[in-house]
């Protein structure tokens, strides 16, 4: 069986969603990434890179990063993917894709940093606020001339795109505080359409399992944990370049 080895943040709930999409049977292993295990031998012969997700095939092959975790399952299943030989559909679907990964999870991850663990440095606070509502306005935009993130039919940038708005949604000042929802129609339409799947009603109650652990883990990491998980002064992932 296939299993997943994360916690409950959107990068791997956009997982989640493509599994319960798919319809196959998966174990959903939570892995505390407050533990620093993600930086020993054995967890990064399976992730590099030192993150969840990561799903283990049915074979025992690792897969590291979530939009190639997700095109490994498009490729197999042949489903949530336009065919490599519609070119123009796929250009559409990948651009998406990418943009998920290259853009707005790395933007509202530092955006959530900074609201959450250094809200009085206005500096970051306010670069990342103000880069977060760019991308979601570019978001708003291509979902107004788009039925779908990943163009007319939905697809994996629709999953990797969601869990992202859902945490905005739930936590950004921008959305809490700010207003955010009222300019933007077209994505919160988009929004509303793609959460009443029932893959993604299922992907949202599944992840909710790991939500006690998660917990558990954010209440046992001490100031020790929490400076190696962001990587600060001793525990500077790179050792030489921060003295
Ligand atoms: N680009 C990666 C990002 C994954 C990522 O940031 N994972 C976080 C949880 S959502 C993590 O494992 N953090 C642990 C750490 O940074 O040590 C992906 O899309 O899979």
């Amino acid at each position: 069986m296939i299993e997943l080895l994360g916690m409950s943040s959107p990068n791997v709930v956009k997982i989640v969603i493509m599994l319960e999409e798919l319809g196959v049977p998966y174990k959903l292993t939570h892995f505390d990434v407050f533990s620093g295990a993600q930086h020993g031998a054995e967890f990064r012969a399976k992730s590099p890179n030192g993150k969840v997700p990561v799903l283990i095939d049915e074979d025992g092959t690792p897969v590291f990063e979530s939009a190639a975790i997700l095109l490994h399952l498009a490729r197999k299943s042949g489903r949530f993917m336009p065919p490599e030989s519609d070119v123009d559909a796929r250009r559409i679907a990948d651009q998406w894709l990418m943009f998920q990964t290259a853009s707005i999870g790395p933007m509202f991850g530092q955006y959530v940093h900074f609201f959450r663990y250094a809200p009085t440095e206005t500096y970051g606070l306010k670069r990342y606020a103000s880069e977060a509502a760019r991308l979601l306005g570019v978001l708003d935009r291509h979902a107004a001339e788009s039925p779908y993130l990943s163009g007319k039919d939905y697809g994996l940038a629709d999953m990797a795109t969601w869990p992202w708005i859902r945490t905005a949604d739930q936590m950004f000042p921008l959305f809490t505080e700010q207003g955010m929802w009222s300019r933007l129609p077209a994505l919160r339409a988009w929004f509303d359409k793609v959460g009443e799947r029932p893959g993604v009603k299922a992907g949202v109650e599944s992840i909710a399992r790991l939500m006690p652990d998660d917990a558990a883990a954010f209440q046992r990491a001490d100031s020790e944990a929490m400076d190696r998980f962001f990587g600060r002064g001793k525990f500077d992932h790179a050792p030489g370049v921060v003295a």
